[in-house]
């Protein structure tokens, strides 16, 4: 007993240092912004959230190309990397936000407490990134292609590291990538390191906005890093216990390509929850149930084990692929329960 109530009172110190801190910051945010706004600030211009660590900004007016690090205004709501913005410069590479511009896009994910918090503004393009080694979860790439569909921006499969596919390997990549051709999804595959694939690559990518996305450790930084020479961004290597990632970009970074177009580097995930969405968004996301939808015995047919059902003739027919349907269905039974 007396253990457990040191326990509860330690953690309300903690709590309690923790706000402490927080409004300590705030405050000290406050200070920097009212010296700054006293001062003498320029005019206002648009510029471009490059990384989301410190708020960066690169002027996109006068200023051309020139980094700086603001803070923001209050009220504003929380920037992403992506977004267009309304700012003012002060003085030693220093700035204020003024005003967010409105996004054309936006890619979300839920956060650890399952709140969605978007993690990139304004891209036209995800490239899902996936590699020989960490191994490859169809469910996972399955889930980023619903929160495509959902968000209305176009998918380009990537497959890295082609160097390590051997024979232990071939056989089940070649069953993954077979999957996704045949429902017409565009798919690379490449090699960061031999440069394999690079320049089909870099043509995807041209004139886009695309952010890489995908498990720790398949190489988004190293492809960046391959694609634009001279940027040098941190790779990691994989933990040689688990063959996995370790989360070695920890905040998503814009870079240019100097044919025009940019490029996205977001930090690698454990797990994609898809919290933000339906049932119906989730049929939505698999492109081979969009003619079949609607055609069900049952107006709330679930799909499951009812007669009539439009899904599971198609499954039987082979029009819609087992590995597809499992995640379907796994993908549905980890969404959040509905609220009536
Ligand atoms: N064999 C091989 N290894 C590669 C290739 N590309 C990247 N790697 C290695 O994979 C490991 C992870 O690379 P990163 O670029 O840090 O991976 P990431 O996806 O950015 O990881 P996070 O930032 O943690 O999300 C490093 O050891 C790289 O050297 C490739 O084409 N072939
Ligand atoms: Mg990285
Ligand atoms: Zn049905």
């Amino acid at each position: 007993m007396a253990k457990r109530q040191l326990s509860r009172r330690q953690s309300w110190r903690i709590e309690k240092i923790q706000e402490e801190r927080a409004s300590r910051a705030a405050r000290r945010e406050s200070r920097a912004l009212e010296e700054l706004e006293g001062g003498d600030l320029g005019p206002e211009q648009t510029g471009l959230v490059i990384a989301h660590f410190g708020v960066q900004v690169e002027d996109a007016g006068e200023l051309a190309g020139q980094i700086f690090r603001c803070h923001l205004r209050a009220n504003l709501p929380a920037l992403v990397t992506g977004d267009r913005v309304v700012w003012r410069a002060g003085n030693q590479g220093i700035g204020v936000i003024v005003a967010q511009l409105p996004r054309r896009s936006e890619l979300c994910r839920p956060d650890i407490r399952g709140q969605l918090k978007p993690v990139a503004a304004n891209v036209d393009q995800i490239v899902i990134v996936f590699a020989p080694l960490p191994e490859p979860h169809a469910n996972l790439i399955d889930r980023y292609l619903v929160a495509a569909e959902h968000a209305g921006i176009r998918p380009l499969l990537l497959l890295n590291k082609a160097d390590l596919i051997d024979e232990t390997n071939a056989d089940q990549l070649g069953a993954l990538l077979a999957t996704y051709r045949q429902l017409g999804y565009p798919l690379l595959e490449v090699s960061a390191h031999q440069g394999d694939g690079m320049e089909r690559l870099q043509a995807a990518l041209n004139g886009h906005v695309s952010v890489f996305v995908g498990q720790s450790g398949v190489g988004k930084s190293s492809l960046v890093n391959s694609l634009l020479p001279g940027v040098d961004t941190r790779v990691g290597a994989l933990s040689e216990l688990t063959n996995k990632g370790t989360h070695t970009t920890t905040t998503a970074r814009l870079f240019h390509f100097p044919g025009g177009g940019e490029l996205i580097d977001s930090p690698g995930i454990r797990e994609f929850g898809l919290g933000h969405v339906d049932r119906g968004d989730v049929e939505a996301g698999f492109i081979e149930f969009r003619d079949l939808l609607g055609h069900c015995r049952f107006r709330d047919c679930k799909h499951d084990r009812e007669p009539g059902c439009a899904l599971l003739k198609a499954l039987e027919e082979g029009r819609i692929q087992p590995q597809r349907m499992a995640s379907y269905r796994h993908i549905l039974a980890s969404l959040p329960e509905p609220e009536y």
